[in-house]
């Protein structure tokens, strides 16, 4: 006796959930209230690529958004603000306002 052709068919999935998880982490990522910090010490980019560094390595899916002019950070990630903070200040940069 054979596998039901059901269960043969049930193996083509994994393209199909490929592109569900996909879809899921889309929406997830889009529904993530951004992260928002001040910090007065960033200004150069040499500063932004420290900062970005230290996030996407906290979160290699986050996207950072630093504004030299207004020393504003926005982070798009699925991390904890506290934790976000403590990876720029990790990265030697003190955060003043978290929003
Ligand atoms: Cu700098």
């Amino acid at each position: 006796m054979g596998f039901p052709s059901w269960e043969g068919q049930a193996l083509d999935l994994p393209p199909q959930t490929t592109l569900i998880k996909a879809i899921i982490k889309e929406t997830i990522m889009t529904q993530i209230p951004p992260h928002q910090f001040d910090i007065p010490d960033m200004d150069c980019e040499g500063c932004v690529a420290s900062i970005k560094r230290a996030v996407s390595k906290l979160d290699p899916a986050a996207t950072v958004d630093a504004n030299l002019t207004t020393k504003r950070v926005v982070v798009s990630s699925a991390v904890a603000t506290p934790d976000i903070k403590a990876a720029i200040e990790g990265a030697g940069y003190d955060v003043t306002t978290v929003a």
